[in-house]
């Protein structure tokens, strides 16, 4: 599908339009900072998140940017077919175990932008394939008061979503188009070992209502009283508790949960490499970094200058596990595969 029509038909295209001027616009604008190049983003986070930081990159540097929102799944997908002729050029956003899969399959450009050197290294990729922005943490979000109907408890471990009480009652997306349902895939295995974990996962999909496409989806469906339980990244929650799903209660498992490192790299072979690495330079900075936050994005931030959400410090002392990120990434499509075979068994 050509950008352009992409551009004309979501709702983020739209958005674009008027922020890029990709619909026309004043004839009599400045010239751009940067001399009229165009740069073309995949991203992985929030729609009004990407429309500002579009927006502020652009008031920055004069460089015009049309993006796509897609989850990880897709992302690789496009990437993948796009190969011979790649149309994009940035991969901004979604867990890095994405990018580690892309990596892998040789689809990303090295690049070490000179602002990485502020980054802690457990943040970013040891050779420089991609760089992390912000952390999330995964958990559960349920609706008290669904919750209270039943006079149950909201779920506090992984072993509690197996309780006959959330019997289709939660919902999560499907870990082969999400990243986030990834996470809490490679989250299962890294606890449980592979057998163990497959076994376990079946056992969940008994109790789920449905999958979706994206990790976003299953907290704004608790919060809109759909399920009782959404597995999602915690800060998605907490925004959407915030634009006025009150009824969201927010709960981590107690055996440790994942969490993703939100990761921005360079797709190989995309037009603009030189308005793509300015874009890292960019989004590595204290003050891009803390432009998500204005939008309801209330990730943790990988630079240390930058000043995290305060949001986010309801998360803090959240059980975490050591999550091995190049094991997640090199096991993607396999443990995918696996899982879709688990649950149709
Ligand atoms: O921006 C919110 C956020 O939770 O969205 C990403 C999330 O994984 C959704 O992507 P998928 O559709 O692939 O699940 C996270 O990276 C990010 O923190």
């Amino acid at each position: 599908m050509k950008l352009q029509k992409v551009c004309a038909v979501s709702l983020a295209g739209l958005m674009l339009l008027a922020l890029t001027g990709c619909g026309g616009g004043d004839k009599k604008a400045a010239a751009p900072k940067d001399g009229g190049k165009k740069l073309v983003m995949y991203w992985g986070a929030l729609d009004d998140w990407m429309a500002k930081d579009i927006a502020e990159f652009q008031k920055d540097t004069g460089i015009k940017v049309e993006a796509v929102r897609m989850s990880s799944g897709e992302t690789i997908g496009r990437i993948k077919a796009e190969k011979a002729n790649p149309k994009a050029s940035i991969w901004f956003g979604g867990p890095a175990d994405g990018q580690i899969q892309a990596k892998a399959d040789g689809l990303l450009e090295k690049y070490v932008s000179p602002n990485a050197a502020k980054i802690p290294d457990k943040f970013k990729d040891k050779d420089g394939y991609w760089t992390g922005v912000y952390v999330g943490y995964l958990g559960f979000a349920s609706n008290s008061k669904l919750l209270k109907e039943k006079g149950v408890e909201a779920p506090k471990s992984w072993q509690d979503l197996l309780k006959p009480e959330f019997k289709g009652q939660i919902i999560s997306a499907n870990p082969g188009s999400s990243g986030t349902a990834y996470t809490m895939l490679a989250t299962i295995i890294q606890l449980k070992g592979e057998k163990d974990g497959l076994a376990y996962m079946k056992e969940l999909n008994k109790q789920m209502k449905n999958y979706q496409k994206s990790g976003t989806a299953p907290a704004r469906l608790a919060g809109q009283g759909e399920c009782m339980v959404g597995i999602s990244f915690l800060h998605d929650a907490i925004k959407y508790r915030e634009e006025g799903m009150k009824d969201l209660v927010l709960t981590a498992p107690s055996e440790g949960t994942g969490y993703e490192i939100g990761a921005v790299s360079i797709i190989k072979g995309g037009p603009d490499q030189e308005a793509a690495k300015k874009f890292i330079d960019w989004c590595l900075t204290k003050k891009a970094q803390e432009i998500g936050q204005t939008t309801g994005s209330y990730q943790f931030l990988t630079n240390p200058e930058a000043t995290p959400p305060k949001q986010a410090a309801e998360l803090n002392g959240t059980k975490l596990i050591n999550y091995d990120f190049p094991w997640a990434g090199a096991h993607r499509s396999e443990l995918v595969e696996k899982w879709d075979k688990a649950i149709k068994s």
